[in-house]
């Protein structure tokens, strides 16, 4: 059956696309397009021709799954349509519901017109597969748009919504009522008249000030940092700019394919499937459906608590938040308020969305108000007995089908779940990210006895909060801060034998981490582990490997960045780490300590005892079942600690390097050091040993 149909309505011929879900560029689309253009074109009857999509959008782009797979021989492509409208003696109308996005917009550009309904969205949002438009986007835009809307586009990724794009001129014009309707009318007017119909291609570009692309290199430095394609972005409209359109469209292309075979677009195209892929929850089918949530409750309105109430709000949940004494409530309501203020200084917020925000928090000091909340989430100190105490109190007040979860980043939710038998189903993790109500990841802990429900319902909620939630098992840690203490722990042990706290961090910002661990550790405060160590030696703290410097530090106050010592020195009121000499005394008398001697380190060895820990504990995680998938992990680490989109996460990045070659680093450093992130995953083994990566690993699961 042809995934595009064709129906003549009056003197108009409508091709509609029919590739669900999204209607994306699949094999079999373009050759019923192409195919439709000439059959109206040879019928008599027929003076002008519109494009439209079935379902909810018009066309979402390529097929993504293509540039990782053989196009079929002799099929047709982009070129083949784009050809055939701007061959068309009759005019072709595109007509935009839903979104028009990618080589989606780029189809519409090469059509004579363009109608829109006012709920729909352009764009170009290749960049974030890691390449530029390769269908012409790069030059139609520019010619529709002018070239400083186009670039902002293009580099950004970021859509328009119907009216600014046909302020823009992208579209012709934006219909109201019925689209099929209004775009029929509209092409069959078009029809009447002579042509030749307008092409984009034709549209002169006038560019006065061509500082533009100078001044969005240095706009994108620090976002772009390391990255290709939105460099490559600016390249292609330039090319605009520069060359007769067909030129500019063979330089699209040539930059275009360079990208796309970049490790830098592999990765990004693993993460855009890897979020889609986190949604689902093997062995819960579409027929388990979320409850339905009117209202929530935190406890504790810290900085955690705060930030959660504040999603809930932003979700549209009215939520009752409560703390113990009026005055520690006072000061979160405060905290709240001033950030709602801040976004509204900052124009991302309207004050009626703030007030509308601010009215469905509902501050209290008795949890009793707690009573008809459909989900409760605890965000009180991290210490397993106030956990156990607050659950208990929850079981007196909360209704009997509740959802009860706990935000922790360690402890074992399972023990929490069990100390309240009758509601052992209805408690969860969720571990939110500090400051909860900016960052995107949630790791939702599966007890185990939660029920699917309140598993699917706490998931959906996240999503509400327009958060990535990530189904994670109960370890210690769960699966991102179990990965991370061997990323720390091996920090801190390199700077023991002699590597400088600023080298490991400058070698990991240059891989693109959005910090260096050294700098991490200065900002999350040194006193957390040092207060988990002294908790270990039952009040001294205790004093492993790559325990000694940090324990020095915080034994004289220097926390951190809050004390503004720790690992480095900070001047007042700025964030820059600074050296000291202080702390090189230190490593040199942890060296004395241990019995090492300092030695020099190279970049390699940094970045590998690094990151080769986080993947080494990750396959531990993934064997073990405590993280679905690998491709979880790297969503994780993406958008919760720092690791740079375009390398795809510590797994996807390991299959870059190949398995073998980290397998065989860890089995040598776990000789050499022995630690225990060293101790070789089986998992890893068995994947390295067949030739695999964790992406094979996942498609076999
Ligand atoms: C391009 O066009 C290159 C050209 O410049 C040049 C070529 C020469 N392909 O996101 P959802 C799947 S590059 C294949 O959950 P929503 C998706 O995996 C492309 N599959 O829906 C999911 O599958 P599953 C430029 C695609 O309603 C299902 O559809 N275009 C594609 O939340 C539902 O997706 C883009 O980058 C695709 N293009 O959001 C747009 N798109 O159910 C990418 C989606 O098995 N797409 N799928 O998990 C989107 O941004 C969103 O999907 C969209 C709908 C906004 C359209």
């Amino acid at each position: 059956m042809s995934m595009v149909g064709y129906e003549k309505h009056g003197s108009v011929a409508v091709l509609t696309v029919d590739n669900p879900p999204v209607n994306a560029m699949s094999p079999g689309v373009p050759k019923g397009i192409c195919e439709g253009v000439a059959r109206a074109n040879a019928e008599d009857d027929v003076n002008a021709i519109v494009l439209i999509g079935a379902g909810r959008g018009f066309i979402a782009g390529a097929d993504i799954r293509y540039f990782s797979l053989p196009w079929p021989d002799g099929e047709e492509k982009f070129a083949d349509i784009i050809a055939a409208f701007e061959a068309s003696p009759k005019p072709v109308v595109a007509a935009i519901h839903g979104h028009a996005l990618g080589g989606g917009l780029e189809t519409a550009m090469a059509c004579h017109y363009r109608v829109i309904v006012p709920s729909a969205r352009v764009g170009q949002p290749e960049v974030n597969l890691g390449f530029p438009p390769g269908a012409g986007g790069t030059q139609r835009l520019p010619r529709l748009a002018g070239v400083k809307v186009a670039l902002d586009m293009i580099v950004s990724g970021r859509p328009l919504k119907a009216p600014k794009a046909a302020e823009a001129g992208i579209v012709d014009k934006v219909i109201e009522g019925d689209l099929l309707e209004g775009a029929v009318a509209f092409a069959a007017e078009k029809g009447t008249q002579d042509g030749p119909h307008q092409r984009a291609r034709d549209i002169e570009i006038k560019l006065e000030d061509r500082s533009v692309f100078d001044a969005m290199r240095e706009n994108i430095k620090r976002k772009a940092r390391g990255m290709r394609a939105p460099y490559a972005c600016i390249e292609c409209v330039e090319a605009a700019v520069d060359l007769p359109f067909d030129e500019g469209v063979a330089r699209e292309r040539e930059i275009f394919e360079v990208c796309v075979a970049s490790d830098e677009s592999r990765a990004m195209r693993h993460v855009f499937f890897a979020e889609r892929a986190a949604r689902k929850i093997p062995g819960i089918g579409k027929d388990v459906k979320p409850r339905t949530i009117a209202k929530a409750g935190v406890l504790g309105a810290g900085t955690m608590g705060g930030g959660i109430a504040m999603n809930f709000a932003n979700a549209g949940i009215p939520v009752t938040l409560v703390e113990q004494s009026q005055e520690n409530l006072d000061r979160g309501m405060g905290v709240i308020e001033r950030n709602y203020a801040n976004t509204l200084a900052k124009g991302r917020l309207s004050q009626d969305a703030m007030d509308a925000c601010m009215a469905r928090i509902t501050p209290t000091v008795s949890m009793e108000d707690l009573g008809d909340a459909d989900i409760i989430i605890e965000a009180v100190f991290e210490l397993m007995a106030v956990k156990k105490e607050v659950f208990a109190k929850l079981d007196a007040v909360a209704k009997p089908d509740a959802i009860l979860t706990s935000n922790t980043s360690y402890l074992d939710v399972n023990e929490i779940a069990d100390s309240i038998p009758g509601r052992a189903g209805n408690v969860l993790g969720t571990h939110f990210f500090s400051p909860a109500n900016v960052m995107r990841l949630l790791e939702v802990v599966r007890t185990d006895n939660v029920s699917d429900e309140n598993l699917v319902t706490t998931m959906a909620i996240g999503q509400a909060m327009r958060k990535l939630p990530i189904v994670t098992g109960v370890c210690h840690g769960f699966i991102g801060n179990r990965m991370l203490e061997g990323y720390f722990g091996e920090a801190s042990i390199m700077i023991e034998e002699g590597a400088r706290p600023l080298h490991i961090d400058t070698v990991m910002y240059e891989y693109g981490m959005a910090m260096g661990p050294l700098a991490v550790m200065d900002l999350a405060g040194l006193d957390i582990g040092w207060s988990k160590r002294k908790d270990a030696g039952g009040g001294v703290a205790t004093e492993g490997r790559g325990a000694f410097v940090s324990n020095r530090l915080c034994e004289m106050g220097r926390f951190g960045q809050k004390t503004r010592r720790g690992f480095y020195v900070y001047e007042e009121g700025s964030r820059r780490p600074v050296p000291d000499p202080e702390v090189d005394q230190l490593t040199l008398d942890a060296a004395a300590h241990y019995g090492l001697e300092h030695r020099e380190f190279n970049d390699q060895e940094i970045l590998e005892r690094c990151l080769y820990p986080l993947i080494n504990i990750g396959a531990d995680i993934l064997h073990e079942g405590h993280a679905l998938r690998a491709s979880d992990i790297d969503l994780v680490y993406i958008n919760g600690y720092g690791f740079p989109t375009w390398r795809g996460g510590p797994m996807h990045w390991a299959g870059t390097v190949g398995l073998n070659a980290v397998y065989e680093k860890v089995c040598a450093y776990h000789e050499t050091l022995g630690f225990d992130h060293w101790k070789p995953s089986p998992l890893l083994k068995k994947l390295a040993e067949e030739g695999k990566t964790f992406e094979d690993y996942d498609k076999e699961q």
